[in-house]
């Protein structure tokens, strides 16, 4: 063992905070700064899933979420959820407010003043726009309203100011674990690779004994349209008995994985979706399909 050798690091780190406060740009500032391996560019706010960046010793796992905002509709209502089930999975919060951010008491600070176990790194973005002291008395009101927050930090997302550090406070911060996603193969396409995790998560739940461990789900088809996305995925199982198993009577136990990841799939891409599964028998799989699911995404 060399006791050189470094940790490595992995976690979730959870971007939140208004519309327009810079989240985006700050994500992309983090991850432009180590091109590593960042997910689809093609994704926009409305997923959850924003950026993997690797290293050699780590892998942060960005998540943005919609803007918070004040829920006026059901719609909203959901986004926010989901921006709070967001913080429940994080590792560590990066709470961003912009320079203009007024004095109000947003229902997500007094969430963010209650979580101990996470630390929560505030940014105050935009300060190329503000004169010193300015920025100073922004990040003096800050400490007095989350004085749990583990880091106070003035940025310039849109100059990659201050994003260094913030790359290294997150670093220090994230929990040693192993990687949770592939690191070489994690290109492109994120969105199948999340869609099989769900419908894997779901086997797990709702199988019992050897069952999830022979199954592997191979997403064959995500067809992103203007209100709806197309997901035709494949559940490969190893024995003919499995197949029947997985299926249940009449596909009652096909229909209930399918419903629930289709649930699932809804919350985290924002959007309705058309969930088609298959299940079939492929006694390689272990060889075959693990890698297509992991590589190839096919078509
Ligand atoms: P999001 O809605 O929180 O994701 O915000 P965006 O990243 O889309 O940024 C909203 C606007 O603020 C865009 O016009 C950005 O160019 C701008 N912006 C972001 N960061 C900065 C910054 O550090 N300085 C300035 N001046 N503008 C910024
Ligand atoms: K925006
Ligand atoms: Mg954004």
């Amino acid at each position: 063992m060399n006791p050189e050798t470094k940790p490595h690091r992995a976690g979730f780190v959870s971007i939140i905070g208004k519309p327009n406060v810079g989240k985006s740009t700050l994500m992309n500032a983090l991850v432009g700064e180590r091109l590593s391996i960042v997910t689809s560019k093609a994704q926009t706010t409305r997923h959850r899933i924003l950026g993997i960046l690797n290293g050699d010793d780590f892998q942060l796992i960005y998540s943005d979420t919609p803007g918070i905002i004040q829920p006026k509709y059901e719609l909203h209502n959901a986004m926010m959820s989901f921006v709070y089930s967001s913080l429940e999975d994080a590792d560590v919060v990066l709470f961003v407010t912009d320079i203009y951010e007024k004095h109000d008491e947003e229902p997500v600070v007094e969430r963010l003043r209650k979580m101990v176990d996470t630390p929560i790194i505030l940014l105050v973005n935009k300060i190329d726009q503000a004169e010193q002291a300015d920025v100073e008395a922004k990040l003096a009101y800050w400490k007095e309203q989350l004085p749990n927050a583990a880091e106070v930090l003035p940025i310039s997302a849109l100059n990659a100011f201050g994003t260094e550090r913030v790359l290294e406070m997150v670093l220090e911060r994230l929990p040693i674990h192993p990687a949770y996603y592939p690191k070489d193969e994690l290109t492109d396409k994120p969105e199948r690779f999340f869609a099989a995790e769900m419908v894997r998560e779901k086997i797990f739940k709702l199988y019992k004994k050897e069952i999830p461990y022979s199954c592997e789900v191979v997403i064959e088809e995500f067809k992103e349209e203007d209100a709806i996305i197309r997901i035709r995925g494949i559940i490969y199982v190893e024995r003919s008995s499995q197949k029947g198993i997985v299926i249940g009577q009449g596909g009652e136990a096909l229909k209930k994985v399918g419903t629930w990841a289709r649930e699932e799939m809804e919350k985290f891409f924002l959007k309705k979706v058309f969930l088609e599964l298959h299940v079939k028998v492929n006694e390689n799989w272990r060889t075959d399909a693990k890698a297509l699911s992991r590589f190839g995404y096919q078509s």
